[in-house]
């Protein structure tokens, strides 16, 4: 036997146990395993198999690192068609995560049970790919075609109680997984129970798929996989017979397996895992926090006091004046009502978090237990400066001070307190308690343990924690402002915001730039220009159609008026015609010509200009790896997922293509598109960015 399946017999069951820690992934020594264990047990005479996991999990899926890789007998769907085929009753006992080809060797089993913790899921489709081994034939077949699509297209996990209640598993038990499963396979030999196979059920019945189809792709902006898995439930209600349906469900597969967005997808599920891993951390501990205090309960100071709430950490709170006090109590209990209005929490819980976890306190001297603070106040070198004096101060020997600077120097802010060991920029994105992204800013002087400690408070906090060194922007920031000049770029040479915005949520954005403007407020960026101006270099073109705009009070969703109009504080709005008009002064003003542009090169300019900033920051050092970047955009500027990032999606499109359109563009503009030195050295070794990632 391999390895990785254990055989055993207890009386009349052949007990097959997988053990290929840490989530008894379907590899090839796996599978392996299960057919020679379900060969032996028909020739040892086994009346029953139970097929169980060895520690936290059953099968939690295919092993992903596999994909892409030729692929090694036997496969996941033939083993699949080999185990439901046997004559013995074969159990499986499910506990922990029993996803994707998991569920999948569980469909093909002839009975399941499960413990009641036990969560399953058909997740293929978020890795760009569908369920291959039979799944999409399978589970229409015990839960009907509604309930399939709807798992299958979203990828979702659901509860064992649900499972059951959905048909999809027979029975749940509370206890060891082996002990449920045996006792469950004894009870049915005991009946005499017949062999029981899915794929012998009568096929699903049929609904409207061409609809289902077109709003699954809608609702995908872009991504593939949810849409065409539809396609392959489709064949198992119409195909005419299960052969052919399985037969269906592989060819999609593999055009799916092909796609780029395939690769996409499964960057990110391990980049999303790499992230946090970092070197320099091995071996450092991290610095207890139990509680932490935040300076400022402005919009992004209840975020994050909202955040470490939920993450079950109490919180004190500093602001000034008892009207802010009031303010940001209540922000905190806005965002708490949201919570608990969606059932993430309960009113016992609510009231507790609002009650003895907050305190919101007016003296800094409240502060001096915390383990650590975030300070959230004006963006401004002095007013940091003085916050910071102050936790010099007030905080005790060993506490964290953290600063949620978005754009300001870290070490200029560490050097007014006494312990620049104890300083590293925590940069949340609004609204803090629900986006993703921390970018963990490390100073000159910041203590690994220091950094240790802002990724493990990302952990707690169910963050994406990204490390990122100091400059302006760090990374995502700086990252955004190159794209939106690009994006002003075209504007001012003649195309629409309204078209960049089309263009670039058809490639998968969630909003286009100025969209985005208008819901951030134009008046940010517009205090950032203005601040920027002073040191601007002279080379540099300066659209002014945006200032403009807010030289005439328009600042986007808050006054109503923007690069769009928003009626009734509807937020969808529709084009402001004034903008057009501010365009063509600007055009007249700089003596720019305006010419067309096709979406396709809006796009290519938008994304190599995204690129392009991005390869300096890595060959910078700011950010550590390519991976790093591409996490931040994912998961702090809504980059589409199936893309992997822009260091991913340069990799597919060709590095040496995108340098050359940027030193196309820089014969216009050549201060702007300076080719960033990493992206010029790796098109000259012929390597990808990905090659930077390896080793990670
Ligand atoms: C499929 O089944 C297709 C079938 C059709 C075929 C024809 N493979 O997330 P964690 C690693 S597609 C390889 O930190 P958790 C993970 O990288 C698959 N490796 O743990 C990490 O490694 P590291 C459908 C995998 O407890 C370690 O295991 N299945 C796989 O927070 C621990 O992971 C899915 O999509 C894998 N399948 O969450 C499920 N899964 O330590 C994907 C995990 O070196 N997995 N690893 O960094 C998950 O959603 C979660 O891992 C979890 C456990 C819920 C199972």
């Amino acid at each position: 036997m391999s390895e990785a399946i254990a055989y055993e017999r207890v009386g009349d069951i052949a007990v097959l146990k997988a053990q290929n820690p840490p989530v008894n992934a379907l590899g090839v020594d796996v599978r392996k395993g299960l057919l020679a264990g379900i060969e032996r047990a028909e020739k040892d005479g086994a009346k029953a198999v139970l097929i169980y996991g060895e520690g936290k999990t059953y099968f939690a899926g295919a092993d992903i690192r596999e994909f892409g890789k030729p692929p090694q007998e036997p496969w996941l769907p033939g083993l699949c068609s080999r185990i439901e085929a046997t004559p013995l009753i074969v159990v499986s006992a499910m506990h922990g995560t029993a996803l994707g080809g998991g569920l999948e060797v569980a469909l093909a089993s002839h009975y399941r049970i499960a413990v009641p913790s036990a969560k399953m899921g058909l997740p293929e489709v978020n890795l760009g790919i569908l369920p291959g081994a039979g799944g999409t034939q399978r589970l229409p077949r015990v839960a009907g075609t509604e309930a399939a699509l709807e798992m299958i297209t979203t990828g979702r996990h659901i509860s064992a109680a649900e499972a059951l209640e959905k048909g999809i598993i027979d029975r749940i038990e509370d206890g060891a997984p082996r002990e449920i499963g045996l006792a469950y396979a004894q009870e049915l030999l005991a009946q005499g129970a017949p062999r029981r196979a899915v794929g012998e059920m009568p096929a699903p019945e049929a609904v409207d798929f061409d609809a289902v189809y077109e709003a699954t792709l809608k609702k995908g902006r872009g991504q593939l996989s949810p849409a065409v898995a539809v396609r392959a439930v489709q064949a198992a209600a119409e195909a005419e017979s299960f052969e052919a349906g399985l037969k269906r469900e592989r060819e999609l597969f593999m055009e799916l397996m092909d796609s780029d967005q395939r690769q996409g997808l499964i960057h990110a599920f391990f980049s999303e895992r790499a992230v946090s891993k970092l070197p320099e951390l091995d071996g450092v501990a991290s610095r207890d926090v139990a509680s932490m205090g935040v300076i400022g309960g402005g919009t992004m100071g209840a975020g994050i006091a909202t955040a470490a709430l939920l993450a079950g950490l109490p919180v004190v709170l500093i602001e000034m004046t008892d009207e802010a006090v009031t303010a940001a109590r209540g922000r905190i209990e806005g965002n708490l009502k949201g919570a608990l209005k969606r059932g993430k929490i309960s009113q016992a819980q609510y009231d507790q978090l609002t009650g003895e976890a907050l305190t919101v306190a007016m003296d800094y001297a409240a502060l001096s237990q915390v383990d650590l603070v975030v300070e959230a106040v004006f963006e401004d070198m002095g007013v940091k400066r003085e916050v910071f004096g102050k936790l010099d101060v007030h905080c005790k020997p060993g506490a964290v001070l953290a600063t949620n600077t978005s754009y300001l120097d870290v070490d200029e802010i560490a050097a007014a307190t006494s312990r620049p060991q104890d300083v590293i920029g925590l940069h949340f994105f609004s609204p803090a308690h629900v986006m993703k992204l921390l970018e963990v800013v490390v100073a000159e002087k910041t203590a690994p343990e220091v950094l240790a400690t802002g990724f493990a408070l990302g952990k707690r906090l169910k963050k994406v924690a990204v490390r990122s060194g100091i400059c302006d922007g760090f990374i995502g920031n700086r990252i955004m402002n190159a794209y939106r000049k690009a994006a002003e770029y075209v504007v001012l040479d003649g195309a629409s915001p309204y078209q960049v915005d089309k263009v670039v949520t058809g490639f998968g954005f969630p909003m286009g730039p100025f969209a985005m403007g208008d819901l951030a407020g134009l008046d940010i960026n517009w205090a950032a220009r203005k601040r920027r101006a002073p040191t601007r270099d002279p080379r540099e073109r300066v659209p002014r159609f945006y200032e403009m705009l807010c030289e005439g009070g328009d600042f986007g969703q808050k006054t109503g008026k923007g690069f769009y109009i928003y009626e009734d504080g509807r937020r969808g709005g529709v084009p402001n015609p004034k903008v057009a008009e501010l365009i063509a002064k600007d055009q007249e003003q700089q003596g720019v010509t305006p010419r067309e542009f096709s979406d396709a090169e809006v796009l290519r300019r938008y994304m190599c200009a995204m690129v392009n900033e991005a390869a300096k920051v890595v060959g910078e050092g700011i950010a550590r790896r390519p991976l790093d970047v591409d996490m931040v955009m994912l998961f702090g500027y809504g980059f589409p997922r199936f893309w992997g990032g822009p260091l991913k999606w340069a990799d597919l499109q060709g590095l040496d293509g995108i340098l050359a359109d940027i030193r196309a563009y820089a014969a216009e503009d050549g201060f702007f598109w300076q080719p960033a030195p990493l992206l010029e050295q790796l098109v000259a070794e012929g390597r990808t960015f990905d090659s930077l990632n390896k080793g990670s």
